[in-house]
């Protein structure tokens, strides 16, 4: 297919590849913790395409640690520039189970002398359902090391309480679908019990996709940690965080 000969070369330096930046806000709603970095390609002929599209042909055609290498360079050069707590990135669930990506990445850090710390990993559930030794072994190494992990679109998989349990997550975003419902008695008590059982097991939780002040108040009257949501900011591009002086923070 076309698609995958143009993807590999865009992800071989081609260009039209790029990543933009969506600050995360503490329970406020008005100070910025960090961001998440969304991958975008402007294709020549199709436009801008979601990554909803091309990071499962990536990971289809054996483009994984093509894209998830490119988005990481990317990421800790941005990390090196800006002057930002920490910077979130996507990590497809097929990265974690190479043993070398622990390397690989903590590799690329220090050689842009950026810590551990300013990085974090959002991964969806289903990379820990499946539960491969190898997958728990690169968790463990990369969470040693420094590196904080997320469980993304947290209730939409098969959750499992037994991994945060066991202490293999650092943070829980809830997902957009259940910010929704908030304002009705059902997604109340749903994100109300996401927000309680974060508390309890003592993991940052995080609101995705808040739209509304409505939707703000009930999320800091419950006790969430941080936000994230068109109603705070859209993903921007890197210039343009970077040259934020921190008072705008
Ligand atoms: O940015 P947008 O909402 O279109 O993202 C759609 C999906 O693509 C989200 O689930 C997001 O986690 C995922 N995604 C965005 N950027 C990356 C990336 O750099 N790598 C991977 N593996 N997934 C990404
Ligand atoms: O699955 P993940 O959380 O990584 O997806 C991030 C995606 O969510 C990005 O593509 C981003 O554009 C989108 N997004 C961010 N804020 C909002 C929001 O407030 N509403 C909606 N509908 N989508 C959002
Ligand atoms: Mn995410
Ligand atoms: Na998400």
């Amino acid at each position: 297919r076309m698609i995958e000969s143009d993807l590999r070369a865009a992800l071989s330096g081609g260009g039209g590849m790029k990543l933009v930046y969506q600050p995360v806000f503490g329970a406020n709603g008005r100070t910025m913790l960090g961001v998440e970095a969304l991958i975008r390609w402007d294709h020549p002929l199709h436009g801008v395409l979601s990554p909803a599209h091309f990071v499962s042909i990536a990971d289809e055609r054996g483009m994984t640690n093509l894209l998830g290498d490119w988005v990481l360079g990317e990421v800790v050069d941005f990390a090196a520039r800006a002057d930002l707590p920490w910077v979130a990135v996507n990590v497809s669930p097929l990265q974690l189970r190479d043993t070398a990506y622990v390397e690989r990445t903590l590799g690329v850090l220090s050689e842009a002398g950026v810590s551990p710390r300013r990085i974090q990993m959002e991964i969806v559930e289903s990379a820990l359902i499946e539960n491969s030794s190898d997958t728990t072994t690169v968790l463990s190494a990369l969470r040693e090391a420094g590196i904080r992990v997320a469980l993304d679109d947290f209730g939409t998989g098969y959750s499992s309480i037994g991994y945060l349990q066991r202490r293999m997550v650092d943070k829980l975003k809830i997902d957009r679908s259940f910010v929704r419902m908030l304002g009705g008695s059902e997604g109340n008590a749903i994100v109300k019990a996401i927000i309680d059982l974060a508390a309890a097991l003592n993991v940052t939780v995080t609101a995705e996709g808040v739209e509304t002040e409505q939707q703000r108040d009930l999320l800091l009257a419950m006790g969430c940690d941080e936000m994230q949501g068109f109603l705070l900011s859209p993903a921007l591009e890197a210039r343009d965080l970077v040259r934020l002086p921190p008072t705008a923070r």
